[in-house]
């Protein structure tokens, strides 16, 4: 089955590859010549990613999915959550968002957050949403170079590292676009 993700990140495109395997194929925007850039107004993950995928399905009339994450942070009120890409301002940076997400946290004991994904799959233009949750906390300071977005402030629990300080198969032992992935993938093997 050939699935198009929609999604201009290739971060996500690499995680979510390494997760699927057998016979999905998936096809990025880039690789089906699809260029554009889909806004995401909405309050919720649940809402952005379904305006992804639909504009998507729109445009091609094919099978795809796309997927909205969050950081939820305990101690802010589920802060920066839809918000993450945009916390320091429109078209910031990740420096700039870590930057104000730390100082947010400057001297707080309370530093749990978790990762939210929602997975938004269509299939002949019906919907099926999928979450998937890591829990973990964030750090003083940055840690690690690999990844993006906040992974060098967020220590998954059960893990002494950052996820900026593993590889992408040690991400993805804690993911939660692994787990949301996974759900995606069994959903699939059932019809
Ligand atoms: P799309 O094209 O898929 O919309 P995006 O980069 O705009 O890609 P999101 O709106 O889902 O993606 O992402 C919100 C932000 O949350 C993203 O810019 C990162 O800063 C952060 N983020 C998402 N997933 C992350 C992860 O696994 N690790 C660290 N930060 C992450």
């Amino acid at each position: 089955m050939k699935l198009i993700f929609a999604t201009n990140n290739q971060h996500k495109v690499d995680e979510i590859r390494a997760v699927l395997k057998g016979p999905l194929e998936l096809i990025t925007l880039k690789e089906a010549g699809i260029n554009i850039d889909i806004p995401e107004p909405y309050n919720t993950l649940e809402e952005n990613a379904r305006t992804k995928s639909s504009t998507i399905f729109e445009l091609t009339g094919s099978h795809c999915f796309s997927e909205d994450t969050g950081l939820e942070v305990e101690a802010l009120g589920g802060e920066p959550g839809v918000k993450s890409a945009r916390y320091a301002g429109e078209d910031a940076s990740f420096e700039a968002n870590i930057d104000k997400l730390l100082e947010k946290l400057k001297g707080a004991s309370n530093r749990r957050a978790r990762f939210r994904t929602v997975i938004s799959l269509l299939i002949n233009g019906q919907e099926t949403l999928f979450e998937g949750i890591c829990e973990g906390h964030i750090t003083e300071d940055r840690r690690g170079n690999n990844g993006f977005g906040y992974d060098p402030v967020f220590v998954p629990d059960g893990s002494a590292l950052s996820f900026a300080e593993m590889d992408m198969e040690g991400k993805n032992r804690f993911s939660h676009r692994k787990k949301a992935t996974q759900k995606l993938v069994a959903f699939l093997n059932s019809l």
